[in-house]
């Protein structure tokens, strides 16, 4: 595996992975901080909670459902995008929310990226677990770099009779657990389900959908503490929208109070499916989750940084197939600093500032805040002040080392936006 990259004269780098070059053009964003995150694979590392998580959700769905895993993160935005039917001008494809290493290639924002190729495989019950790319905020539930799961389901129409008899079952399965599903979407009015459908098969599949999707929640949360003797594990399905499903949903669980987004699901829309080839009279479903969200509830993860740790502290206190509380072994002391600069010429998306600061902190930064935005009134020239917040999950960082830090993330802003600090 070898990862490098290449500065140009314009200063726009270009990416060499697995011995392709990647041409550097406007597109590019990539940076060495997110690039040291490809082939890490966390989540089929022995022990790691991530993992614990994945093996736990393919555990229950049993071994008729494929699972996949080890697909590199570089695809295209056809498979990005195009393939699952995103509009040409939906936010998600602007380089300030994904990472390009051109315009032509760029790293999954979702597993959802390898829906149409996986079905056109012909594989009809699959699960798809990898590392997915987001350019956003900075706290201590984001991180660019996080895990999904995918998972879907194919049926033909000779199938259909079966699949009441399933869902019979899993409904009966669910009536005698300890678990509260509340359905608050509007499904038929503003989430249609597909005209082409036939009715009845589009509904079985539906049903299907929740029933099992209900069934992997109450096996994930179902047993924990936090739920023992506070009544009925509580999940929600309400509207949701994504261009290749429809009708679509969100799922969450109420957890210690809140209510968590675990997923989003829907049946597939037939014009994705027919993409890989499927016959037009089977009918599909599929979800994506959250790794991260998951693990960090179950094993009771306080900063979703610790999932990259290499700290034997943390990755000693998990074993396979089973799911135990952190004990936190003691918590750094943090240092915040602030950093405000007037604008030059050109507008700065906060995306690009919390790059640079990913860049030049990497795992040491908890959290950035903007706390300041002011436009002059005489010379309408604009400023900017953010909050940046450092701490180590691992060690007590030096003042010194934070001000090495800070200062040099002063240098980097201006050198990356021709800004003037204040
Ligand atoms: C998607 O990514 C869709 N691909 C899901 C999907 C698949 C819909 C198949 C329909 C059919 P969304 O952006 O909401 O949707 O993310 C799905 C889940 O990923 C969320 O519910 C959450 O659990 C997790 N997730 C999203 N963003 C983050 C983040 N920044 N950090 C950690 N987890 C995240
Ligand atoms: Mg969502």
């Amino acid at each position: 595996l070898h990862i490098w990259t290449r500065r140009y004269s314009n200063g726009i780098e270009g990416v060499t992975y697995n011995n392709v070059f990647y041409p550097p053009d406007e597109y590019t964003n990539i940076r060495s901080s997110i690039l040291s995150h490809l082939g890490r694979n966390i989540y089929l590392q022995k022990d790691h909670p991530i993992a614990i998580v994945r093996s736990l959700i393919e555990k229950h769905f049993g071994s008729s459902f494929v699972p996949i895993t080890a697909l590199p993160p570089i695809v295209s935005p056809q498979q990005n995008f195009d393939e699952l039917e995103f509009p040409l001008d939906h936010p998600g494809r602007r380089p300030s929310d994904s990472y390009y290493l051109n315009k032509d290639w760029m790293l999954r924002t979702h597993t959802s990226a390898h829906e149409v190729q996986v079905f056109r495989s012909g594989i009809p019950k699959w699960l798809l677990s990898a590392d997915v790319y987001r350019r956003d905020e900075i706290d201590r539930s984001h991180y660019p770099v996080f895990h999904q799961m995918e998972g879907a389901r194919v049926v033909e129409p000779s199938e259909m009779e079966d699949l009441r008899k399933e869902n019979d079952e899993l409904a009966q399965s669910l009536a005698a657990v300890n678990i509260q599903v509340e359905d608050v979407s509007t499904i038929g009015e503003k989430n249609p389900y597909q005209p082409w459908h036939n009715p009845d098969h589009a509904k079985l599949v539906n049903d299907n959908l929740k029933h099992s999707l209900n069934g992997m929640i109450y096996a994930l949360f179902g047993g924990l503490a936090t739920h023992k003797g506070k009544g009925p594990l509580q999940v929600r399905w309400i509207d949701a929208y994504f261009p290749w499903t429809s009708p679509s949903y969100e799922v969450e669980v109420l957890f210690d109070g809140k209510w968590l987004e675990i997923l989003g699901c829907g049946v597939m829309q037939q014009a994705a499916l027919t993409r890989s080839s499927v016959p037009k009279d089977n009918v599909g479903w599929a979800f994506g989750l959250g790794l991260e969200r998951i693990a960090m509830v179950l094993f009771q993860v306080p900063d979703i940084r610790l999932f990259w740790s290499k700290d034997a502290r943390f990755l000693e206190q998990f074993s396979d197939g089973t799911v135990t509380q952190f004990k936190p072994f003691s918590k750094y002391p943090s240092s915040s600093k602030d950093v405000s600069f007037w604008l030059g010429e050109r507008e700065v998306h906060e995306n690009d500032v919390y790059d640079i600061v990913r860049e030049v902190a990497g795992g040491l930064v908890e959290e950035v805040k903007e706390v300041d935005r002011f436009t002059h009134p005489k010379t309408g020239k604009s400023s900017r002040a953010y909050r940046v917040t450092y701490r180590s999950m691992e060690r007590t960082l030096t003042g010194e080392e934070v001000n090495t830090l800070h200062n040099d993330l002063g240098l980097k802003l201006i050198e990356a936006f021709n800004v003037q600090l204040r």
